[in-house]
């Protein structure tokens, strides 16, 4: 052998259940240090988890040789976010273990089942945008693409959401309080990331050149995880960074003779990767978050270059090695960083290096919200990273002199343009930065992309054109579906075989099932099914009681103004007082079950009051005997990825009710779709995709469209007149200010009631009738359980195309390049 992989056999050890047993046992007794009859459930977990682990390693380690020995073209996934989820299952069955695993389990006396719940779920992510990282890294893996994931080993994740009556508390998310079995800390890999000081010019051999003088240092260890891919014998690796102080950093304070100082110093360093900002979509522009950017990318680049070059690289063929994926502006100081390496490290002319910085990078935008958009005041960028800010204002003044010479001395277009905002502060604006920088730049949906290219980044649309493209969302149907939901994965394999799992358009060869009666039946008790299990975790996890034979109605996702939530609660306080008016007869009711999931940023006051009604409006209406049990809102806390995947399979309708223009895609809309859910919804980010391929007649489409939002709101928008006009409206909210959900209170929920009428950002009271009429046809629809399980087969059948082994694929045709590895 010529590779030191001689050791470890390239395929799996033999899978069979003893040898799984063998294995397992030893890891418990060697790995653990405990007996299998002294072993505690998290003993367990980690034996079995070391042993999935051992069966992938091989292939790991020749994937790692592999990619560095063929030197084809590779993606750097840059994301500040991997909102992970449980990782056992997933590996499991990628590794194609599963069977063996619980078999061998089942003959020590041990539930695979037990354990698994033992897992604490990485919830390294806030939403959408972490949860799409962790999506794309399991498809990239399994088609096979030369690609690492670098983020942030965040000691701690999410917050975990509790309730205190009715409202949210946050507590720390200790997920590696146990360990970690997944992880592989690799110390001698560590990177030195610096900070802060000066710049300074001096003369090389005649060129006058800039140069950073940092002021302190931290060490960025890394921490490989397999991200296998689906059983191809493939696994990626991602890699997140954690901070520590450096060694120089600490001993200049502790040879001054300051103790306390020094460790008070590690205790800063060591702060940078302490912990998640819970924050999504509302940057506060806190220097600890720039700091955490610089440190990640700054540590990713340089392990990039450092060990992924073959010797003697020619770094101008640097674009045909690698491409730099931006998850949003979070990671954009990338770009300043790059040409820093390669103008003062490597000393390249900058023309050539800037030549090189713009094919290396592409950006992904994942909002148009306007107060989104990350910008940092140049004071506080200048201070931590002074040669950045001096490299982004050369980026910067080129870039303009450019567009000067295509429009002229037009003031007002080079203003808007700028990479630097002059108001209110003096600010970096990182999209714009990354839309100069960037080889591409894509939204996340059409209708996402186009509004991109139309509106926020008109001006760069018109300048390069030819940088704008488009790649919709996806989600991985291992997770979302084959693991979140098995029964309905095996009805599907029993209709059309298998295969689908990785080419997931074959769900089209579903479709006419959907006019088979044996197949509708057998559809509908998978649903079945799915709610009972869920009402099981609900009863275990949070003491719900949840009657059968409820419609299943599903919101969950961030509590965020534009997205609504408030709506929905609308049409539950409109069903509910419209009951104890004695207007309708209960029993006209159809019976429902609303579930809410939803964190709120901590400091999202609104959001958070929007959250103790919701749990107000829950406790009220589930005990009012005249609702005859016919109504029931259960918003269990903490919603996070495990309990989506109890969730989505089992929902009847999913409610994807933004304001039409301002959900850049959403991707929870996607895995409702594909579990067989009907989607309430506006025409809104991937909502317009999902509705053309399951056709109208499988979608309940309401509200105002964007160009209809645009105008109402250039036309001046005044919700206090669809108050004083729609009767319903009107009582609905008169209902909440009445005190009715605080105990007579009317000042708790008066913010929320003087929001509404008085502001309304959102235009929830626009789009209210149209939303509960579109109910009322879901009720109707409902009632026909034939049609609808129909529609819910057509459904699944149809939204193939939201797999994110397509959008990679796009990511690949559009952007990347890169060739499949051999
Ligand atoms: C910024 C600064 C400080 C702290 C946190 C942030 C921040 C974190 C996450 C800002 C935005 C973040 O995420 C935005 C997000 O999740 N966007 C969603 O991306 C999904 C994947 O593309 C889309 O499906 C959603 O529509 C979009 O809202």
């Amino acid at each position: 052998a010529t590779h030191p992989l001689a050791l470890a056999p390239v395929t799996a050890p033999e899978s069979s259940a003893d040898a799984f047993v063998a294995d397992f046992l030893h890891s418990l007794n060697f790995d653990r240090g405990v007996a299998l009859s002294a072993s505690s459930a998290n003993d367990r977990y980690f034996a079995l988890a070391h042993t999935v682990r051992d069966y992938l390693m091989a292939r790991w380690l020749e994937d790692l040789r592999r990619q560095k020995q063929s030197q084809s073209k590779g993606v750097c996934y840059l994301s500040a976010e991997y909102l992970l989820g449980r990782q056992l299952d997933n590996n499991l069955l990628a590794g194609g273990l599963a069977d063996i695993a619980e078999e061998a389990l089942a003959s020590c006396g041990i539930s695979l089942d037990d354990l698994r719940q033992h897992e604490v779920e990485p919830g390294l992510g806030n939403g959408g945008l972490g949860r799409l990282a962790a999506c794309f890294i399991d498809s990239l893996a399994t088609l096979g693409v030369p690609s690492i994931g670098y983020g942030i080993r965040y000691e701690y994740g999410i917050f975990r959401q509790t309730f205190v009556e009715g409202q949210q508390v946050e507590q720390p998310d200790s997920w590696l309080s146990l360990g970690s079995p997944w992880e592989f800390a690799r110390p001698e890999d560590a990177q030195t990331i610096a900070f802060g000081g000066r710049t300074e010019t001096y003369d090389d051999e005649g060129v006058t050149r800039s140069r950073w003088v940092p002021g302190w240092n931290v060490q960025a260890v890394p921490y490989n995880y397999m991200v296998p891919g689906f059983q191809n014998g493939r696994v990626n690796t991602l890699r997140l960074w954690s901070a520590v102080a450096t060694n120089a950093f600490d001993l200049r304070i502790f040879n001054s003779g300051d103790y306390e100082e020094a460790v008070r110093a590690q205790t800063f360093a060591e702060n940078i990767s302490k912990v998640l900002y819970p924050e999504d979509s509302t940057p506060q522009g806190k220097e600890l978050r720039l700091q955490q950017q610089y440190f990640f990318v700054a540590a990713s680049i340089h392990d990039f270059l450092d060990n992924m070059l073959a010797e003697g690289f020619d770094l101008s063929a640097l674009p045909d090695r690698v491409i730099f994926q931006l998850n949003d502006t979070h990671p954009v100081i990338a770009v300043p960083e790059f040409m820093r390496v390669l103008v003062d490290e490597k000393k390249m002319e900058w023309d050539a290096a800037w030549a090189i910085t713009r094919q290396c990078f592409a950006y992904t935008c994942h909002t148009l919200l306007p107060e989104a958009l990350e910008v940092w005041p140049v004071d506080l960028l200048g201070r931590l990273l002074p040669r950045h800010l001096e490299i982004i204002y050369r980026i910067n003044e080129e870039f303009l002199d450019a567009v000067r010479a295509r429009y002229g001395d037009d003031e007002m277009r080079i203003r808007n343009m700028s990479i630097i905002a002059e108001h209110p502060v003096r600010s970096v604006r990182m999209a714009y930065l990354a839309t100069v920088a960037g080889a591409r730049v894509n939204g996340v949906a059409e209708l996402h992309s186009q509004l991109l290219r139309d509106k926020v980044l008109g001006d760069f649309d018109d300048f390069f054109p030819e940088k704008f493209t488009n790649v919709t969302n996806g989600v991985t149907p291992r997770r979302f579906l084959r693991l979140a939901n098995p029964e309905l994965s095996g009805l599907i394999t029993e209709a059309i075989g298998d295969g689908w799992l990785t080419d997931l358009e074959r769900l089209r060869e579903l479709e006419p099932f959907a006019e088979d009666s044996g197949f509708r039946a057998a559809f509908g008790e998978v649903k079945a099914a799915n709610k009972r299990r869920l009402h099981e975790v609900l009863r275990a996890r949070d003491g719900f009681e949840v009657s059968d034979g409820h419609l299943l109605d599903v919101m969950v996702k961030r509590l965020h103004e534009y997205k609504r939530q408030m709506l929905k609660v609308l049409h539950v306080v409109s069903t509910y007082e419209g009951v104890v008016s004695g207007r309708v007869p209960a029993a006209e009711v159809q019976p429902r079950t609303v579930i809410f999931g939803a964190k709120a940023a901590p400091g999202y006051t609104m959001a958070k009051r929007i959250i103790h009604l919701i749990n107000a409006v829950g406790s009220v209406v589930n005990s009012d005997p005249r609702l005859d049990g016919r109504l029931t809102v259960i918003f269990p806390p903490n919603y996070d990825v495990t309990l989506a995947e109890r969730v989505i399979p089992a929902a009847d309708l999913s409610e994807q009710i933004s304001l039409a223009g301002k959900e850049a895609s959403g991707t929870g809309n996607m895995k409702f779709a594909l579990n067989g859910a009907l989607t309430i919804g506006t025409d809104d980010g991937a909502n317009v995709e999902i509705r053309e391929l399951v056709g109208d007649e499988n979608f309940f489409l309401f509200g105002m469209s964007e160009p209809e939002v645009s105008e109402s709101a250039a036309r001046g928008y005044r919700p206090s007149e669809f108050y004083q006009e729609d009767a319903g409206l009107r009582a609905a909210i008169d209902l909440i200010a009445s005190g009715a959900f605080s105990r007579g209170d009317r000042s708790v929920f008066e913010p929320i009631v003087s929001n509404l009428l008085y502001e309304d950002r959102f235009m929830v009271l626009a789009d209210y009738a149209s939303y509960i009429a579109a109910q009322e046809r879901v009720d109707d629809a409902y009632a026909d359980q034939e049609a609808w399980t129909r529609s819910a087969i057509l459904n699944v059948a149809r939204t193939g195309f939201f797999s994110s082994d397509r959008s990679i694929r796009d990511y690949i045709d559009r952007i990347w390049h890169t060739p499949p590895l051999a």
